[in-house]
């Protein structure tokens, strides 16, 4: 008996990265796992390949009626929801000198504004059931200040503020909030960008050798997702090999 069992996730970009490892992790323990993502057809390739069952659908967090409709397929198909993991992020490789107010724009809605609507949804879903776990994705470029981020450290920021004054105000639900915060891993997005020329300089800033992969995250996630960490809300776990140490 896994430790998830019987319990509806949510896992918004779930079909690639970091959001795939946490769809894995949560079906392994039992969950039954709606990968949420932008990307369709990556969707059901991951929602396919999971233990138990899981459901694909395709979503722009950034889109106020379709994370509607997403919410309607949930209570619909399921009758209830457990976890919602914010995931889904656009993470950029963009100077400062290039970051104009479009490009700032592109970032907070999907990093910021997709983060308030489904939570928003989430909340709606869960408040009467007494129960409920909200996770989400910050960034330790919050603390390092990470060049060539500016607008994506800003939503990460922000979703840092949400998840503790959320936390305050759904508490009497039963509802917790939380953040994890990965630093510099190899998910299929940073492996495809200039991101990935960073490895070796993260590493002498962390405390542990080597290079933080998906799999490192997923199970910071589950445990949050569990009846272990009911006594946990509004706090944010730094998952990056003691780069910072917060
Ligand atoms: P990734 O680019 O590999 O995957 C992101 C996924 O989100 C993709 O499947 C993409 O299709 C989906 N997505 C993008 N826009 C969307 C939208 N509008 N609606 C729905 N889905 C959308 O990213 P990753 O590196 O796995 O990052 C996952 C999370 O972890 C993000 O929140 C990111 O900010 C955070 N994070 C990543 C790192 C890192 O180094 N990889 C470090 C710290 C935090
Ligand atoms: C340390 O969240 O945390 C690069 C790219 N370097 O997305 C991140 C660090 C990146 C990070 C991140």
């Amino acid at each position: 008996m896994g430790r998830l069992e019987n319990r509806v996730a949510i896992v918004t970009g779930g079909a690639q990265g970091i959001g795939e490892a946490i769809c894995r992790r949560l079906a392994d323990d039992g969950a039954t796992v709606v990968v949420a993502d932008i990307n369709g057809e990556g969707s059901v390739a991951v929602a396919t390949g999971l233990s138990g069952s899981a459901v694909a659908f395709q979503v722009d967090v950034g889109d106020a009626d379709e994370v509607a409709a997403l919410f309607a397929m949930v209570q619909e198909d399921f009758g209830h929801l457990d976890i919602l993991v914010n995931n889904a992020a656009i993470v950029p490789f963009t100077p400062w000198e290039d970051v104009d107010f479009e490009e700032w724009r592109r970032i907070q809605r999907v990093n910021l504004d997709g983060v308030f609507l489904m939570s928003r949804g989430a909340y709606e879903a869960m408040k009467d059931q007494g129960k409920g776990r909200i996770i989400n994705m910050c960034s330790n470029t919050v603390f390092a200040g990470t060049p060539n981020m500016a607008a994506y450290v800003a939503a990460k920021g922000g979703v840092l503020g949400l998840t503790r004054a959320m936390a305050t105000e759904v508490g009497g639900y039963g509802i917790t909030v939380n953040a994890v915060s990965p630093g510099l891993t190899a998910s299929a997005g940073v492996l495809a960008s200039p991101h990935q020329e960073a490895f070796g300089f993260v590493e002498t800033l962390q405390a542990l050798d080597g290079r933080g992969e998906p799999e490192d995250i997923a199970p910071t996630v589950a445990f949050l997702a569990s009846d272990d960490a009911r006594w946990i809300t509004g706090q944010l776990i730094n998952v990056d090999g003691g780069h910072i140490r917060h």
